[in-house]
């Protein structure tokens, strides 16, 4: 599914979530753990304004666990809850409900303080496209659920699906825009595969991932495509095009010449990347 992003469909979006949100306690706040930052709305502190909130850090098994952890004190020392689940296996995704009535806790007091029998916690999903809003409610509903009004403008009936813990789920999540105006950003989504290749040319993609691993994690990079030396400076646009020709190589893409076909190549790296045979690798550290 590829949304496109234009201002209509935004204050749309926007205007979903927020007639969403007069329904719920919590919003949970959808984040890809390899790209915290980079898959955060930009205006999402506007829009979810005054709602209880938890952050979620999804795919943390693509993710580096060392960085996760970072990421986890930099939201809570920012004074948001935050959690790191795996959606496609369910791993911890069970801490969403506990956090959710921890953070709810004082509301849920005063309601018995009152006399009042709780009802369960109502939580709404928000995120970009691609971050796994889907796969987090098929997960914490235990089944399938069918999303047809999972794009922004398109409405159905919306329903309310018990999760463990006391809580209950809308089953259409807020759907949120990505950051535009940052080349950077864009560049990071499309690494991990959340901004379709008709966007970015692949080439410029791998080129990007190429000189983000051999800052980070060159060691990784080195050992999976048994690469040599390492560039002496990534800056270096031939350098890193050096690597790239090198893992080509490596794996066969060669054209007439013996030269190295350099979008096969491309190809290749972003597959290994997003598949997380690089290992766990995190791209963005929390701003310190
Ligand atoms: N490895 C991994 N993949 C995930 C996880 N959550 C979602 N995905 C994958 O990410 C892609 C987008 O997920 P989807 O639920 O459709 O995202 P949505 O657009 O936010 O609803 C799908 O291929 C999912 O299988 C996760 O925690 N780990
Ligand atoms: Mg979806």
């Amino acid at each position: 599914m590829t949304i496109q992003w234009f201002p209509g469909h935004m204050t749309r979006a926007k205007r979903q979530i927020q007639e969403k949100l007069k329904l719920i306690d919590i919003a949970i706040e959808l984040l890809d753990a390899r790209v915290p930052l980079s898959s955060r709305n930009p205006m999402v502190e506007e829009i979810l304004s005054g709602k209880p909130r938890l952050i979620v850090l999804n795919k943390s098994d693509l993710a580096d666990p060392r960085t996760t952890e970072q990421w986890m004190a930099y939201f809570a020392n920012e004074g948001h809850e935050c959690v790191s689940v795996d959606s496609s296996t369910g791993t911890r995704v069970g801490d969403i409900p506990v956090k959710a009535k921890q953070i709810l806790h004082e509301k849920i007091a005063r309601q018995i303080a009152k006399g009042m029998n709780p009802r369960a916690v109502r939580g709404l999903i928000v995120g970009i496209p691609n971050v796994g809003k889907s796969t987090l409610i098929n997960r914490l509903a235990g089944r399938n659920i069918a999303l047809t009004g999972d794009r922004p403008g398109v409405t159905k009936g919306q329903q309310w699906i018990k999760v463990g813990g006391d809580m209950e789920l809308l089953d259409t999540p807020g759907i949120l825009w990505p950051k535009f105006e940052d080349e950077l950003v864009g560049y990071r989504l499309a690494m991990t595969g959340a901004i379709r290749e008709q966007i970015l040319n692949v080439d410029d993609i791998a080129f990007f991932a190429v000189r983000e691993l051999v800052d980070r994690y060159w060691p990784t990079l080195q050992e999976r495509y048994e690469l040599e030396t390492p560039p002496t400076d990534s800056a270096d646009s031939d350098e890193i095009v050096r690597v790239m020709e090198d893992i080509g190589r490596r794996r066969g893409c060669l054209i007439s010449g013996g030269r190295v076909d350099l979008e096969k190549t491309s190809g290749i790296i972003l597959r290994d990347l997003r598949a997380g045979k690089l290992g766990r690798i995190t791209l963005e550290a929390p701003p310190y």
